[in-house]
Formats: C-alpha cells, sequence, structure tokens
C-alpha cells in the first residue's frame, strides 16, 4: 500500500469510529465527549514540541510558549478546585500520576492500604498484575454486605497494617466517598492520605460531591477525561511541601516529555469547567444517574448499594441469569455501549462477570435528560429479558438499536 493509501485507511477507520459513537448510546462510565475547543487543542503544533522540565526549567529552547500555556493550566485547574494545593499537569494518564504519587512519598516495599479492585477500586490501586502491587506492600480494604466501603474495615487493616499511604478513590463505586473519615483514619496511625478522584472529578468541580481538598488530603491524583470532559490525561496536587517530590517523581522518574498539546487541551477544559454551566452539567449528571437507577429499580433489578449518588449504578444481574460479557456483547450490537463489570461476592471470573457498570457523563454532555435515561434503561431490559429467555437475535438487536439511535436523534 501506498502512504496515500494508508492513511486513507487509518482517516476511514477515524471516521467510522466517529459514526458508531455518533449513533450510539455511550453509557461507558469513564467516557465523555470533548469540545471541539479540546480537539483543536489536542491536535495542534504544540504535539511538535519537546519541553522536559518544568516552566522557566526546560531542557531545551523555545519553549516561552509552552512555558505560558503550562502555567496557565496549573493556574486554572487550581481555581477549578478552589485550591493552593501544587499542580503537576504533566502525567500522561491517571496511571502514571498514580504512579508518580506512590513513588514520591513510598519506597518499594512500603505499605499502601486501598480498596480491592473486585469491590470497585482500580488497577492502579495495588492489583497483582499492575507495577503498584509488585512495588509495594498492599493491603485491600472491602465493601459491607451492602456494597458500601467499610470504615470499620478501613481502621482496623490501618491500625493492624500501619501503611504508609491509605488510598480513597474507585472506579466502581456508586456512593459518596467520605474523604473526611479517610482524614481521620489517616492521622490516627500517621499515614499520607491521598484520593485517586478520577472518576469523580468533574462532579467535585461542580461541587456536586464533597472536595478531598477540603478533607485536606495529601495528594490528590484525577484523570481529565471522565467527568472532567478534558482529554486523555492525570493531574496531581500535593500539599505544598510534597510538591518538589512529587515534581521529580513525574519528571525525570516516571515520564519524558510532557505532551504539551495535551497540557493545552487540559487548560482549554479547566476553562469551560470554570463556567457556570458545568455546575448544572454536574447536578444533571446526578439527577439523570438516579432517574435511571429507580427505572431499574422499578423493573426488579438489583443495584449495588441499592442506588447512586454519583455519575454511575452497578447493575448485579445475578438474579436475571444473565452475565455481564453477554449483556455487554449483545448491546454492542444495538447501539449501546457499556461495560461488564464484578459485582461483590462475584462467583464469575473479571472477564465474564455478574454485572455490568453504567455512567450518564457522556450522554448528559449529550443532552440526554431523565426521560432519555429512563427510555434507555428500559431498551437494555428488552435485551437482558430476550437473553434471558434465549430469543435474542439479529432482529431484535436491529429494532434495539433503532429505538437508541432515534433517542440519540431527539437529544
Ligand atoms: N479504566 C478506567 C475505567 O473505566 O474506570 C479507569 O482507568
Amino acid at each position: 500500500m501506498t502512504t496515500i493509501e494508508l492513511k486513507e485507511q487509518i482517516f476511514s477507520l477515524i471516521g467510522k469510529e466517529e459514526k458508531r459513537q455518533k449513533e450510539t448510546i455511550e453509557l461507558i462510565a469513564s467516557e465523555n465527549f470533548v469540545s471541539e475547543d479540546v480537539k483543536r487543542a489536542v491536535g495542534s503544533c504544540l504535539t511538535n514540541k519537546y519541553a522536559e522540565g518544568l516552566p522557566g526549567k526546560r531542557y531545551y529552547g523555545g519553549c516561552e510558549y509552552v512555558d505560558e500555556i503550562e502555567d496557565l493550566c496549573r493556574r486554572l485547574w487550581q481555581q477549578v478546585f478552589h485550591t493552593d494545593y501544587h499542580v503537576n499537569v504533566q502525567p500522561h494518564s491517571g496511571s502514571q500520576a498514580n504512579l508518580a504519587a506512590y513513588q514520591a512519598v513510598m519506597t518499594p516495599g512500603d505499605t499502601l492500604l486501598s480498596m480491592s479492585l473486585n469491590d470497585g477500586g482500580h488497577l492502579t490501586h495495588g492489583s497483582s498484575v499492575n507495577q503498584s502491587g509488585k512495588l509495594y506492600n498492599i493491603v485491600f480494604y472491602g465493601t459491607d454486605a451492602n456494597g458500601y466501603i467499610d470504615m470499620e474495615d478501613v481502621r482496623k487493616k490501618a491500625l493492624e497494617c500501619h501503611p504508609k499511604v491509605i488510598l480513597a478513590g474507585a472506579s466502581a463505586y456508586a456512593r459518596v466517598i467520605d474523604f473526611a473519615a479517610f482524614r481521620a483514619i489517616a492521622d490516627e496511625v500517621g499515614a499520607f492520605f491521598m484520593v485517586d478522584m478520577a472518576h469523580i472529578a468533574g462532579l467535585v468541580a461542580a461541587g456536586v460531591h464533597p472536595s478531598p481538598f477540603e478533607a485536606g488530603a495529601d495528594i490528590v491524583t484525577t484523570t481529565t477525561h471522565k467527568t472532567l470532559r478534558g482529554p486523555r490525561g492525570g493531574l496531581i496536587f500535593c500539599k505544598e511541601e510534597l510538591g518538589k517530590k512529587m515534581d521529580s517523581a513525574v519528571f525525570p522518574r516516571t515520564q519524558g516529555g510532557p505532551l504539551e498539546h495535551v497540557i493545552a487541551g487540559k487548560a482549554v477544559a479547566a476553562a469551560e469547567a470554570l463556567d457556570a454551566s458545568f455546575k448544572t452539567y454536574g447536578e444533571n449528571i446526578i439527577k439523570n444517574s438516579q432517574a435511571m437507577a429507580q427505572a431499574f429499580r422499578d423493573m426488579g433489578y438489583d443495584l449495588v448499594t441499592g442506588g447512586t449518588d454519583n455519575h454511575l449504578m452497578l447493575l448485579d444481574l445475578t438474579n436475571k441469569n444473565v452475565t455481564g460479557l453477554d449483556l455487554q456483547n449483545a448491546l454492542d450490537r444495538c447501539n449501546i455501549t457499556l461495560n461488564k463489570n464484578c459485582v461483590p461476592n462475584e462467583q464469575r471470573s473479571p472477564s465474564v462477570t455478574s454485572g455490568v457498570r453504567i455512567g450518564t457523563a457522556a450522554m448528559t454532555t449529550r443532552g440526554f435528560n431523565e426521560e432519555k435515561f429512563v427510555a434507555a434503561a428500559h431498551l437494555i431490559d428488552e435485551v437482558v429479558t430476550a437473553l434471558a429467555a434465549g430469543t435474542f437475535t439479529d432482529e431484535t438487536a436491529a429494532l434495539v438499536g433503532e429505538k437508541a439511535r432515534a433517542l440519540i436523534a431527539k437529544a
């Protein structure tokens, strides 16, 4: 193939993905749709620039404009979260942000107390297959029988294992996290208190979830692409006294040159999060989530913790006799995207699961209101019912897909 043909192939695939996104009800809780301005920044000439180091202290010439952009980005994110914490905007992702944060305050073998992946934590919170689980001694706290974080368990384990860091934050947890309670336990055992707010950061920015900054977390990491609706990437905030260590944990310890085009995109997203409309967006995400959760309850579905306080919910499909994997695959054929997810006391493997995770941030961006989310819940139920009865066919997929596209067209 010629270069031209290869490029045509690449852009044709991007076009197909764009069409898929436009015609799909997107319910993956960690995804969102960025503005054209975020895309403009990320697709800009800044991708050409090397800028290892920090503004004013770079290892390359010609950094005057990227210095201004990165400085502005740092200031804007401090404004978004009403904080004067030190901030580093260079992490390429949430995983990179977490790794750098650990490196700044822990040495290999130190103990990290965090939420297990099966209970809703994240791979980078000490999973044995992640670098975090290989470098550090990991102790997990879990959720209680109703799926809530068990603060008694957190305290008991903290008193037993004397962790260097206690981490709060999750990728599949539908309830408000009590940061103040975590802070109190960290103080009791002399641990650093770290929050990974990647999933809920947009809700914190909108003032509809308690802030880890107000609770006095020592370190706060986040991604910028979930509820914050920015480009893919990470941020690290920390108390001023940890700032130098944090910066050198990002560069040169765990990363090379920062992605200045993405940093510009993060700055654009911060400017958007500072607009008054972002508060309404956060409020709508939660209203939509709660309306959808209620619709599922009304149809006899079990929800982990019985409902939601944030942008996501976890459906436990055990009583429906359908696996998370089967539902995810069937919905992929019906213009509805979500992901399979473990539920408490999961009996199936993580690649099959007994549940699915559903998020409302992306479709709230696309204009879905409570009524549309309720309608989407009914479409999912149509598919679950057909799967359970063994009657899910190409025809079912076409019919539900048509209804999904019609809902999107009306949004
Ligand atoms: N994998 C992301 C999620 O879906 O929650 C978190 O990094």
